[in-house]
């Protein structure tokens, strides 16, 4: 609710799968974002409660079990600890990091299932669902291969082709076949219990479409409104689903079922919340029920239906609970041109970019709010990265820390100099420096934080600028009471600037508060000009920020490049097959075994070798484009297959008598075909 003052805060952050590693977009979709806001609300001295854990539930976790051949609870303890890691490291400061599979979870979701379930909320739906005879067990959508009925692609799953986009269902997929036991499945039935959308309708829209309308960001609007506006309206929706792993469905006759996932997701953040409150030994309740708390959900633009329409419903229907105040989700980031993606490697994962980059958390903070995808898709670029870190992380903002404490100590021996009489470049920068504390925290409270950040920039741009215009390099050769003036003005424009970059660049800050002697300063202090005394002494300076060369981002794009390959050769599917010929068009081939003589390079030529064969019929000169396969020696005295009635063909002014056989691997490498056995050259194939 606009202008509405809160008590407290109750900030979550989407629960990644723990299915793998933590990458850059998981960064700039909600948990950078999440990190500024909380870190704000801290400073602001407000009384906030930032959960998140591990999604460790649904099919994604199974399919990656099932992969590996582990089971899904190794798969979620080893993701787990790593996201958890991961998310330390870059200074996601969340005050609790649970996990779905923990007990207080399994009970929470259990509770809300029970309570919807005792009020009739539920559709229970006989449906007609595929079955694995093999495996004994009903096949959720992603575990239904097919040809995809609009596009023909024969890798289509039961819920999309990811070949054209469409969604599907499973009954529609042409050949279906179980990726658990590769049988064809049956359709069985089976009950679900649904929940039936469509009568929150009229209470979903007056609460997005009408009273958030003005608060709320455009892309969730627009989504939400195409949700609630489509012709045929909000769909039941089922929120059981038949798996053995996840929570199961507690009530009777649901033998063999568990939550669906993003029913019991969502409830993680209170089920966090309560892990949280107990370990602090303070309620839990009220930064759930109270209506003085402001509940924000960070996530990504593809969690949208789940944070604003389902779960909601949800919490109305169990009652006593508040509903989001917000849900700023942000849409995607892109990696250099393409969808970032876990299937393909095509991602900057964050352990590996701290292998990298080590202490650089902050310049990655940085860009990737700098860059954030906040309104529309962005692109990270590596070039980006480079350029941005050296200048307007190097030259403006440590450029300027760096001057001020180096010239306090060259000519002030490290101590805060004493302020004298302003003149009015010195009042003209502390009125510029008093008003940007404001721009910044209403840009964070309205969740602009890419604006806010431009607006900390802008004020180490100020602090530049006020050395170059007053350049106490100089005047400390005539002057050194004014000397002492201007550099005690830019020590405090410098320990402000710790201040409201705190909550963007964690990291820097800390530092340059260890450098002034500082430590966590209130946002309330901020912009006032005597948070450094005259006379404390300060450290020695330290490079906040240094260069980051040419070749170093030329690897990284180089390593995405690698990646590319690997996966393209991994997953390249075998050339279509060529149209039908008969017997009699197979038997006009004259294929043989054949013996490689000699092998010479032809000269003007990178591609073609010459060599000559010893066919069993005579000697033959055939010109062969694998010079950039195989050496020479590599071939001469092998027995090869070749097609020998090919019309001869001139190349380079040679009659090329014929054609040696190879295979084509993925990686676009060439294979001889050899006999596994030495046979006499000349032996017919057939
Ligand atoms: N586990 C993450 C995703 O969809 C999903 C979010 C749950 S938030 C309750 O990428
Ligand atoms: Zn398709």
């Amino acid at each position: 609710m606009k202008n509405k003052a809160f008590k407290r805060y109750t900030v979550t952050s989407a629960l990644p799968y723990a299915n793998g590693p933590l990458h850059i977009g998981h960064l700039a979709g909600c948990y950078i974002p999440s990190d500024i806001y909380v870190r704000y609300l801290r400073s602001r001295e407000r009384d906030v409660a930032y959960v998140c854990g591990s999604d460790e539930h649904g099919v994604a976790i199974t399919i990656k079990a099932k992969k590996e051949g582990v089971s899904p609870q190794e798969v979620v303890d080893r993701y787990h600890e790593m996201m958890k890691e991961s998310f330390r490291e870059f200074g996601i400061s969340f005050d609790h990091y649970s996990r779905t599979s923990a007990k207080i979870h399994h009970e929470t979701a259990s509770e809300f299932f029970k309570d919807l379930y005792q009020k009739g909320e539920f559709l229970e739906q006989t449906t007609q669902q595929y079955f694995d005879e093999e495996a004994g067990q009903f096949l959720a959508d992603r575990y239904i291969e097919g040809t995809c009925p609009k596009c023909g692609h024969d890798g289509a799953y039961g819920d999309q082709c990811e070949k054209c986009g469409s969604s599907l269902s499973p009954t529609e997929l042409i050949n279906p076949k179980s990726k658990l036991s590769g049988s064809t499945p049956v359709l069985k039935e089976t009950k679900h219990w649904f929940l039936d959308l469509a009568r929150y309708t009229e209470f979903l829209k007056n609460w997005i479409l009408v009273d958030h309308a003005s608060d709320w960001k455009n892309n969730v609007l627009g989504q939400c409104r195409s949700w609630l506006e489509a012709g045929d309206g909000l769909q039941a929706r089922s929120m059981t689903r038949d798996m053995d792993w996840g929570i199961p469905v507690p009530v009777e006759g649901a033998e063999g079922k568990v939550l669906y996932v993003w029913f019991d997701a969502p409830i993680g953040y209170i089920s966090s919340t309560k892990e949280w409150a107990a370990e602090k030994g303070i309620d839990w309740e009220p930064y759930w029920k109270d209506e003085d708390t402001k509940l924000v959900h960070f996530i990504g633009k593809d969690n949208i239906v789940f944070h604003c329409i389902i779960f909601p419903a949800i919490l109305k229907t169990h009652g006593g609970y508040v509903l989001p105040d917000n849900v700023p989700a942000n849409e995607f980031l892109n990696l250099e041109g393409d969808k970032i993606s876990t299937s393909r490697n095509w991602a900057v994962w964050l352990h590996e970019y701290l292998q990298d980059f080590p202490g650089k958390q902050d310049v990655l903070r940085y860009v990737l709010t700098a860059n954030a995808p906040e309104t529309k898709d962005n692109d990270f670029t590596w070039k980006d990265f480079q350029s941005r870190n050296n200048s307007e992380l190097v030259a403006i903002f440590g450029n300027f820390v760096n001057r001020a404490v180096v010239l306090t100590h060259k000519f002030f021996e490290g101590k805060v100099p004493a302020l004298g009489q302003l003149e009015q470049i010195d009042k003209g920068v502390l009125e510029e420096m008093a008003a940007f504390p404001e721009k910044i925290a209403s840009s964070i409270e309205r969740y602009r934080f890419r604006e806010a950040l431009s607006f900390v920039m802008d004020f180490a741009r100020m602090g530049n600028k006020y050395l170059a215009d007053t350049e106490p390099w100089k005047a400390i050769k005539t002057d050194p009471e004014r000397t002492g003036t201007v550099l005690n003005i830019a020590l405090n424009i410098a320990a402000n600037l710790a201040l409201v970059a705190e909550p963007f660049l964690p990291f820097t800050a800390g530092k340059m508060y260890g450098m002034l002697g500082l430590e966590g300063l209130r946002w309330e202090k901020a912009g006032s000009a005597d948070l450094l005394k005259s006379g404390i002494s300060i450290q020695q300076a330290t490079l906040l920020f240094d260069k980051i060369e040419d070749q170093v981002v030329e690897a990284q794009v180089n390593k995405l490049l690698e990646a590319k390959k690997k996966n393209e050769m991994e997953n390249a599917q075998a050339a279509p097959m060529k149209d039908i010929i008969t017997y009699d068009d197979f038997a006009k081939l004259d294929m043989r075994v054949v013996k490689v003589l000699t092998v010479e390079p032809m000269p003007k030529s990178k591609k073609l070798l010459k060599l000559t064969v010893d066919t069993g019929l005579g000697q033959r000169t055939v010109l062969s484009g694998v010079a950039e396969h195989f050496k020479p020696e590599e071939l001469i005295g092998k027995q090869v297959v070749m097609l020998i009635n090919l019309a001869p063909r001139k190349m380079m002014g040679i009659d090329s008598e014929g054609m040696i056989l190879m295979a084509e691997d993925r990686d676009g490498s060439l294979k001889l075909l050899q006999p596994h056995q030495t046979v006499f050259n000349g032996a017919t194939i057939s």
